[in-house]
């Protein structure tokens, strides 16, 4: 059965992002605020953040020579110039690739050389990284002063100043006048970087359609003239680049910016400019409600918090709600493929994603038979509607696997999740079919780690699985581990292993959920690792 949104259809703009993002539905003034920087409460202006990214925009095409269609990948975490770089790409008619701040070497190096990037836009405290991925890629020292620019004006770029350009050095004295997209369902705009239902990281084509019809579908989800957004998830991943980039500036609500979590900071912030508007991930949510500290700071301004990118527990999202009586608690749900919002409860319902945003449909299959199970029941959650993405780029075969084409010409999007719908069309996610770890909303591809793990001299096989931490909300890594020869001679093998893995890979992938010492892993008689057989025994074994 066919799962329709209960929400009216709304209409789809086919217009460039740039449009769609200042046409300025509620009339805000040009001189109202569009971001706060939190640490140093600077701001930038409706004006100033439109003018900037047009002059960029110009630099774009002018100085650096970039063409439509060329990526940026920008390596920052999120600072008052982010939202200034992601617009100005879609001035300039050039696709926007965010990378995670967190990322080593080699996880950066793979997303400029998938996503072909001509330029990288580094923050300063990103830019050893940068250097050493881009060696890697056989960037010589010329490649890197031309094609690396500081993504900070040349005086906060500190003694990098003396070797690299900065944002200065692209902001022209000229305004571009915003490029037409002749063909937005076709045109693609954003490069993210998901897993998908297996595998390592892929490039997720997200056309301009996409995005434009995720801030048209978003139409239930009222914002109002004092609203404020914080914007604490990293704004390269698409729930932040979606709701903390382009909705507000679309709805003219501030945002204040923080380059990262920290749960001081967040109240300090939420009480000084006043946030109303809160966007988490699970264990943020879990600091809010328990953590002591809270009661310190006002945080009576706050009227609505969502959560999402990974599972908040019916009582947890109860306990945050009881802890700030004003404010609704709710969930939404959305995946990098899907640009990314599919569901949003409106009002609360514990534990639900809430019903499907409108133009969205849903399917639930039985995974063993692929057929659609009845209403209540829980399978394979499909979903069809405007802001499927285009397509991985350059998989076919992971293209094949996850869009399905059905008799209708409808294509619709496996999401790897179990979920079950209610009897008033409610979504529930159950659990997650695919190999995804998440950690702290985070994508942590269990593959990824593996081959990572295989590259250690003390490892001679392995398997990677996500294990539940419920006292922080979020999974963990955890690798089953068969050792080599040399590892074996290692008096504590683990230490050795996980010492090896600091600097391979991102802080959020490090083994906080351990090592397991083991004399084989499970194999399917093909070769294919069965996780699952890991996963029920690391479920059974939190249980005992
Ligand atoms: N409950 C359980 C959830 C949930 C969830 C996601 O990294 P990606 O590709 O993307 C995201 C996007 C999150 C998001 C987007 C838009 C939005 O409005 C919102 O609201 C809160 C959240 O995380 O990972 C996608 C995978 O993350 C899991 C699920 O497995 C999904 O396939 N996931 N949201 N509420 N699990």
């Amino acid at each position: 059965m066919i799962y329709d949104s209960p929400h009216p259809p709304v209409d789809l703009p086919e217009c460039s992002v740039w449009e769609k993002v200042w046409s300025n539905p509620r009339g805000a003034r040009d001189d109202e605020t569009a971001v706060i920087d939190g640490p140093t409460g600077r701001k930038l202006s409706r004006t100033e953040l439109r003018s900037y990214a047009q002059r960029l925009a110009h630099g774009f095409r002018n100085t650096a020579r970039l063409s439509p269609g060329d990526v940026v990948c920008l390596f920052s975490p999120n600072s008052l110039y982010y939202h200034m770089i992601v617009l100005s790409t879609q001035c300039a008619g050039l696709v926007f690739s965010g990378a995670n701040a967190a990322y080593q070497p080699a996880e950066l190096a793979h997303q400029l050389e998938d996503s072909s990037a001509k330029l990288l836009l580094v923050h300063p405290n990103t830019l050893e990284c940068a250097l050493t991925a881009t060696s890697q890629l056989g960037w010589s020292t010329c490649d890197q002063t031309s094609r690396i620019i500081l993504a900070v004006r040349s005086d906060e770029a500190g003694p990098a100043a003396s070797r690299f350009k900065t944002l200065d050095y692209l902001i022209s004295d000229k305004e571009m006048q915003p490029h037409k997209v002749a063909d937005p369902k076709n045109t693609v705009a954003y490069l993210g970087y998901s897993s998908g239902t297996s595998g390592k990281a892929k490039g997720v084509r997200t056309s301009v359609y996409n995005m434009t019809s995720v801030l048209s579908i978003l139409a239930p989800l009222k914002t109002y003239p004092h609203d404020v957004q914080l914007a604490v998830l990293p704004l390269n991943h698409i729930y932040g680049l979606t709701k903390l980039v382009h909705w507000p500036v679309l709805f003219g609500n501030p945002v204040v910016v923080m380059p990262r979590f920290e749960l001081d900071a967040l109240c300090t912030y939420v009480e000084k400019y006043k946030v109303t508007f809160l966007m988490l991930v699970p264990p943020i949510a879990l600091h809010l409600a328990r953590d002591p500290k809270v009661d310190r700071y006002d945080v009576s301004s706050l009227r609505m918090i969502i959560s999402g990118a990974a599972p908040l527990g019916p009582e947890l999202e109860k306990e945050l709600a009881d802890r700030l009586p004003k404010c609704t608690v709710v969930q939404a749900y959305g995946l990098t493929e899907s640009s990314p919002t599919t569901h949003v409860a409106i009002t609360p319902k514990r534990g639900s994603i809430g019903p499907l945003l409108p133009n969205m449909r849903s399917r639930i299959l039985d995974p063993e038979t692929g057929k659609d199970v009845p209403q209540g029941q829980q399978g394979e959650m499909l979903l069809a509607g405007p802001n499927i993405m285009l397509g991985y780029l350059n998989r076919p075969e992971a293209n094949e696997e996850t869009l399905v084409k059905d008799a209708e010409g409808t294509v619709w999007l496996r999401t790897g999740d179990i979920a079950r719908v209610d009897e008033e069309g409610w979504f529930y996610i159950m659990d997650r079919l695919k190999e995804l770890i998440k950690v702290k909303g985070f994508q942590v591809p269990p593959a990824e780690l593996e081959a990572t793990l295989l590259e250690c001299p003390y490892v001679s096989d392995c398997a990677v699985i996500g294990l539940w931490v419920e006292n922080e909300a979020t999974e963990y890594p955890r690798a089953y581990v068969v050792l080599s020869p040399s590892g074996k001679k290692e008096s504590d093998p683990c230490a050795a292993i996980q010492k090896w893995m600091q600097g391979k890979v991102a802080h959020y992938k490090q083994l906080k959920g351990g090592i397991k010492l083991v004399e084989s892993v499970p194999k399917s008689p093909s070769g294919k690792l069965l996780r699952r057989i890991l996963r029920d025994e690391a479920k059974k074994e939190m249980e005992d």
